[in-house]
């Protein structure tokens, strides 16, 4: 595949795109080339049709430590608000439609947690710490930490962890809710997220992407408006052609080969 100076793009798995942080002296720290590359190769993960889910992962030690504060340092107000910095970072999420998995090793502090709360999923383990330090930097979080570790976690924590910028334990991160499974190990935890990202990925893509659409729908959405929509997007999969080779399958017994129409 393409080749990159910050990021690391392999397909270890069939329909499986695996993104590495790859910027090891300086803790993964998100400088604006780093996001760039990971656009780049998400935009085209996304608009491959041989890719069915992401998995973006760090080192041992660290997934991100944050936005690179030495990058950051000298900006001013005009800098950042004229040119919409951090802007590209919420495209993220935003344009990609298959599944992503956030696999969390080392620090996820900052820009380095929220972008591991972008994942659909986000796997983590023994090892991982996650933090919003920010505070201490004399700014807030900037790409949507406070919106979705509230969302994840709760008022009362989330502005805990906010207004301190105490770090929080892999073992609480599981506890809470924010991470969906902890690991053991480093190794196993990014096995784990290929694991998933394969079953994902031998599933109807048409399904999958409706099933990804519904549920970040619900973070939007009143439950009554949120359910009519689930049911409206349920109703339009009659006209794929793999719930007729799924129900079919399943009735005769037999296992469905999806066309992904
Ligand atoms: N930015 C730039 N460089 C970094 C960063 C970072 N966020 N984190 C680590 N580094 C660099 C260090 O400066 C050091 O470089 P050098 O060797 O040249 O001195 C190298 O990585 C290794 O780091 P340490 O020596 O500090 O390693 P330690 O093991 O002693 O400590 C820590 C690890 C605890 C993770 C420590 O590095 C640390 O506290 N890092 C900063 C964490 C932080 O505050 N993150 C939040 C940053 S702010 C942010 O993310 C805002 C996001 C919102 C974006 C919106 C903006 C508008």
């Amino acid at each position: 595949g393409k080749s990159y100076e910050h990021i690391k793009v392999s397909s270890p798995k069939p329909g499986v795109g695996f993104i590495e942080l790859n910027r090891p002296k300086a803790l993964n720290a998100l400088c604006t080339p780093l996001i760039l590359e990971l656009n780049s190769a998400l935009r085209n993960y996304q608009a491959d049709n041989s890719i069915s889910a992401i998995v973006l992962t760090g080192s041992e030690r660290a997934f991100a430590a944050g936005a690179d504060i030495k990058e950051m340092k000298d900006l001013s107000f005009a800098d950042a608000y004229g040119a919409d910095f951090i802007e590209t970072w919420s495209d993220l999420v935003t344009f990609l439609k298959k599944p992503l998995i956030t696999a969390v090793n080392g620090y996820a502090l900052g820009g380095g947690c929220e972008l591991a709360m972008m994942g659909d999923i986000v796997y983590a383990s023994n090892s991982a710490v996650f933090g919003q330090p920010e505070i201490k930097l004399g700014v807030i979080p900037g790409a949507g930490g406070s919106q979705r570790l509230t969302k994840a976690i709760g008022k009362s924590r989330a502005m805990e962890v906010i207004l301190t910028g105490d770090n929080i334990s892999s073992k609480q991160a599981g506890e809470w809710g924010l991470v969906a499974k902890v690991f053991e190990t480093p190794q196993e935890c990014v096995d784990g997220a290929l694991a998933t990202a394969a079953k994902i990925a031998g599933y109807s893509q048409i399904a999958v992407k409706a099933a990804k659409e519904v549920v970040n729908k619900s973070q939007d959405l009143g439950i009554r408006e949120g359910v009519e929509f689930e049911r409206r997007v349920f109703h339009g999969l009659f006209g794929s052609e793999d719930q007729k080779i799924g129900m079919t399958a399943f009735a005769a017994k037999k296992k469905a080969e999806w066309s992904n129409k």
